[in-house]
């Protein structure tokens, strides 16, 4: 046993380097510790296990069809109501136009997300997915989170898995971790309180799973939600996954406070962002990969993360999204060139490996 690790820690210790599941009382034991460098070195362990010392990233871009929601959630800094000048609802048409844009470029991912509008349906959804398709068949499209999903689907009258079937034949290939927010009701309930239920984003990606798509998962941390209630949203996470392997990622989204209602509650500083990645890493046993989403967090922070559990740093994005910039991130126009992005890697000291969507390797940079 290593004897720098506390007398407290050994059992949690004993079962990282075993491969064992920690419980959630454990987990909690490594939130309510203040040693980030102990929770660091226990996640690398993990880190190191699975991942190796690469550091994924992918070639990609957003596409944000609307802001204009249904939905009036507390943190949202990105919806605008109809008829407001800054808010945006393109066609099929206009969104395979900034697809065009990206034609000689070597993307292999476009990410698809935006605002609940209320006059989007099912056949929306199906035109966006095949004119992609048709016009440029082996890009990835990764898209529509499960707030979306439950509405069109829902509006359309077929059941989730019909609907995700149509949606699959239409050429949709994952689903994005989004509207995931924190699962535990009495939180929910204040912070997007009409949304849909923390079942129903279950519901959905299990359904997806079991139907041959795969998907990400989130949690909004940082602002009124207790250590209880991550480990709780984790937990969830860890059962659905036991049951589907079917996420490849899970991605921490730091609450930012800008522009939005939830300012009251600050950020939280970056010794919490670090112990929230490592032990996301520690308790998500079942996942893959952890993401940190480095046009939310910075791209400093996001370096360091490399060492606290992270193995996936998100893509190029190439400016094509404004959820974070609205929201106080510090790129306010984020984009990083793949040269960027392996220096950002290299410089944390890990290697940079080019991914696509499903993590197969594209090339070791
Ligand atoms: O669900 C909104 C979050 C999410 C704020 O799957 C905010 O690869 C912080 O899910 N402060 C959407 N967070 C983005 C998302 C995502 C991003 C990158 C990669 C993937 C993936 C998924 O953004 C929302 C919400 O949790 N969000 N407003 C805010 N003020």
């Amino acid at each position: 046993m290593k004897d720098f690790i506390p007398r407290e820690f050994r059992t949690i210790y004993g079962k990282i380097i075993n491969d064992e599941r920690i419980t959630s009382t454990e987990g909690l034991m490594l939130y309510n510790s203040n040693n980030p460098g102990l929770l660091g070195y226990l996640a690398d362990i993990v880190r190191k296990r699975k991942n190796d010392d690469h550091a994924f990233f992918n070639r990609n871009f957003h596409v944000e069809p609307t802001n204009i929601c249904i939905h009036n959630c507390e943190f949202c800094s990105y919806r605008k109501a109809a008829g407001s000048k800054e808010a945006w609802n393109y066609s099929a048409g206009e969104i395979l136009d900034i697809v065009r844009r990206f034609d000689d470029k070597p993307v292999t991912e476009v990410h698809i997300v935006g605002g609940v509008h209320p006059d989007h349906n099912i056949d929306y959804y199906c035109r966006i997915l095949q004119m992609i398709k048709n016009h440029r068949p082996g890009l990835h499209i990764k898209a529509f989170s499960a707030i979306e999903l439950d509405y069109i689907i829902n509006k359309s009258g077929l059941s989730i898995r019909e609907g995700l079937l149509k949606l699959k034949e239409c050429g949709l290939n994952s689903i994005p971790g989004g509207g995931a927010e924190i699962f535990d009701e009495k939180v929910r309930a204040i912070i997007c309180k009409d949304k849909s239920s923390s079942a129903m984003w279950l519901k959905i990606h299990e359904e997806a799973h079991m139907a041959g798509i795969p998907s990400n998962a989130t949690i909004l941390y940082g602002h009124m939600e207790t250590y209880e209630h991550r480990i709780d949203h984790m937990e969830r996470l860890r059962k659905l996954q036991d049951r589907t392997a079917g996420f490849n990622s899970f991605i921490p989204l730091k609450f930012r406070k800008e522009n939005n209602k939830m300012r009251r509650f600050g950020e939280v500083n970056i010794i919490e962002d670090m112990k929230n990645y490592a032990v996301s890493r520690i308790f998500l046993d079942n996942f893959p990969h952890i993401k940190a989403y480095w046009p939310a967090l910075g791209k400093e922070t996001t370096q360091l993360a490399l060492s606290f559990g992270v193995d996936d740093v998100d893509g190029t994005i190439d400016d094509t999204t404004k959820i974070y910039s609205m929201a106080g991130a510090k790129d306010q126009n984020p984009s990083m060139t793949t040269e960027d992005i392996c220096q950002l890697i290299r410089g944390a000291g890990f290697k940079p490996v080019e991914r696509d969507t499903l993590y197969k390797v594209v090339k070791e940079w």
